[in-house]
């Protein structure tokens, strides 16, 4: 297998576009006074996917550096876990029923001022970077992939969550005509995830809309799907349509058909089992190895702090 193993660069100041940036780009190009106070409201232009598109390759922030190989595309996008499309390994071809233009995301709960965003003006209104993480399922495989979007901290602070908000719940499209997974009853459709607010504003926790420097392929969960690689892979939810903003603790899909295997915090832990599997190691997706796993899947230093006084929570699974 072919190994790409990219060198890291500075991210060039240019590269990202603070709102103060953008809005006097904006100012200079001679918008009227109206326009201004939307775009300082947090409500973005209207764009189209070409525009979207054409962004790719998002400039890549070298603080992420995931110490492994990437994985080559052929594998990643090759052996995908989308129930929504079947619940094999090879639902790629089946993904692409997935429809991903209009592509409205509903923001709503606890916010300054709910509403629906479209998918391109969200896109041309964050702060967009490329950053390689590695992923872990709880199915003990891993990958390492080059995913472009922006910090879901950009995302919160767009919503202007009010102050009690202390959850972000996170839901995908229900569809069973488009999605012919969600015609099987015996799951709780459509797929929910959640994360606390501090979660969410870790600077890990990414919003992904490429990857391999191009526009998100369906089955990673086009045109928008979470990534947070110190948790394991289901909490990553993908083609999201709707985010609010809450003070009750969400109930993922997982959760809700198996709370005893699958909880609402999720962190990579290679010491806590499974109850029907060790978490010990992992193996590498597109190679023979096997490599012990890493608490937090490596990313202790960046967000271990968000667990302590949480000992009596079931961090793990
Ligand atoms: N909507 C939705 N999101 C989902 C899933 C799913 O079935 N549906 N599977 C989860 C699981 S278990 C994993 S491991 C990752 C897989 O992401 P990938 O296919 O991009 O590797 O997506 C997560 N997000
Ligand atoms: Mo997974």
């Amino acid at each position: 297998m072919h190994i790409i193993r990219r060198r890291s660069w500075e991210l060039p100041e240019s590269a990202v576009t603070p709102e103060a940036a953008f809005l006097s780009r904006r100012e200079s190009l001679g918008l009227g006074a109206g326009l201004m106070a939307m775009l300082a409201a947090g409500k973005a232009r209207a764009a189209s996917q070409a525009e979207t598109d054409a962004l790719h390759p998002y400039p890549r922030n070298a603080a992420y550096d995931p110490g492994r190989p990437v994985t080559d595309e052929k594998f990643a996008s090759q052996y995908n876990n989308f129930y929504e499309y079947g619940t094999s390994k090879s639902i790629a071809a089946a993904a692409q029923q997935l429809v991903t233009r209009p592509w409205d995301i509903q923001i709503d709960g606890m916010v300054e001022k709910p509403g629906p965003v479209a998918i391109d003006s969200l896109i041309m209104a964050m702060p967009r970077e490329e950053r390689i993480y590695r992923f872990r399922c709880v199915e003990a495989w891993s990958m390492v992939v080059p995913w472009s979007g922006f910090g879901m901290k950009a995302l919160v602070d767009y919503c202007k969550p009010l102050s009690g908000a202390k959850y972000v719940r996170m839901e995908t499209f229900f569809d069973p005509k488009m999605a012919p997974g969600q015609r099987a009853p015996f799951y709780p459709w459509p797929y929910v995830e959640g994360v606390t607010i501090e979660e969410a504003r870790n600077d890990l926790a990414f919003m992904v809309t490429g990857a391999y420097g191009k526009t998100l392929a369906k089955q990673y969960g086009a045109p928008i799907r979470l990534m947070l690689p110190w948790k394991y892979g289901f909490k990553s939810i993908k083609s999201i349509k709707r985010i609010t903003f809450t003070d009750q603790r969400p109930k993922g899909l997982w959760e809700s058909l198996q709370a005893a295997e699958y909880g609402f915090w999720a962190n990579v832990n290679p010491e806590v089992s499974h109850p029907r599997w060790s978490q010990a190691s992992e193996n590498v997706l597109g190679t023979n190895n096997r490599i012990p796993t890493l608490l937090f899947n490596g990313y202790a230093n960046e967000v271990a702090g968000l667990y302590k006084g949480l000992e009596k929570e079931r961090l793990w699974a």
